[in-house]
């Protein structure tokens, strides 16, 4: 759809942001060959994590992301080959629409688009927690994973793509409204998000702003930020998003302490 010109829903605020379709911007991702980045959310604008689309070409292929980085793609388009390292099994998968990979910092592995192909990235620095061994690569497919009631609500479903377990400090869920579904109360909470939608249309309420959303634009709330949504529209709406979990409020002690 375009813009008047001069105008766009993107909005970019101290606690959230919108950002719409008609305002990415591509550049060269770091690590990625052939392929073109739309970062939509970063630490240059307060988040802990960085979000972004990573649009291969056919043969494109993304290096491990840096030693303390985890990454987490979502393929929404395309067709990508999983690839490891011969010390780590030497495994490869197909990654097609609705597959997801988790990779560890420092992971040996890469990813190759067999085709022209669409990622969802969410990275972050992973947190060590004390006595508790770090993850492995993981992969998985969103038809396999149960959508549960959310809140006892069955018109709006959670999907937990991660397991739910101290290892892991980020969790990626799916969201899947009907029509007329909603949040049940306006939340606020510690965990910061990142997310875009899929499907369908609703109202997000961010902070004291309310805002259209559609398939393919991308929020960020940070912490703290009062959120609510409601699904509006002809069809169910649905959206892949980011939080932080399982660490101490406090975060890390200064110089180890
Ligand atoms: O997991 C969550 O905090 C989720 N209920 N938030 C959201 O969808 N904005
Ligand atoms: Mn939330």
């Amino acid at each position: 759809m375009q813009a008047i010109f001069g105008t766009t829903r993107s909005a970019v605020r101290p606690d959230h942001a919108l950002i719409a379709p008609d305002s990415h911007v591509e550049a060269p991702l770091a690590g990625w060959t052939d392929t073109r980045g739309i970062v939509l959310i970063s630490p240059r604008m307060g988040a802990r994590f960085t979000q972004y689309l990573a649009l291969m070409d056919p043969g494109a292929e993304a290096a491990p992301a840096t030693r303390s980085v985890e990454r987490f793609a979502f393929v929404e388009e395309g067709r990508v080959l999983l690839r490891q390292k011969a010390e780590k099994g030497g495994g490869r998968s197909e990654l097609s629409p609705g597959c997801y990979v988790w990779l560890p910092p420092a992971a040996e592995a890469t990813l190759a688009a067999a085709e022209a192909s669409r990622l969802i990235v969410f990275e972050r620095r992973y947190e060590p927690l004390d006595g508790v061994a770090p993850p492995a690569l993981l992969t998985g497919r969103r038809e396999d994973v149960p959508g549960e009631p959310f809140l006892g609500d069955p018109a709006a479903r959670l999907q937990t793509l991660l397991p739910d377990e101290p290892a892991f400090d980020m969790a990626v869920n799916l969201f899947r409204y009907e029509v007329g579904a909603s949040l049940p109360f306006v939340e606020v909470h510690v965990m910061e998000h990142g997310l875009t939608m899929l499907s369908g249309r609703g109202i997000y309420r961010l902070g004291d702003a309310w805002y259209p959303v559609a398939a393919g634009d991308t929020l960020w709330m940070a912490p703290f930020c009062p959120q609510w949504f409601a699904a509006i529209g002809t069809e169910p709406a649905s959206y892949l998003y980011y939080k932080d979990v399982h660490r101490p409020p406090l975060g890390e002690p200064p110089n180890g302490l």
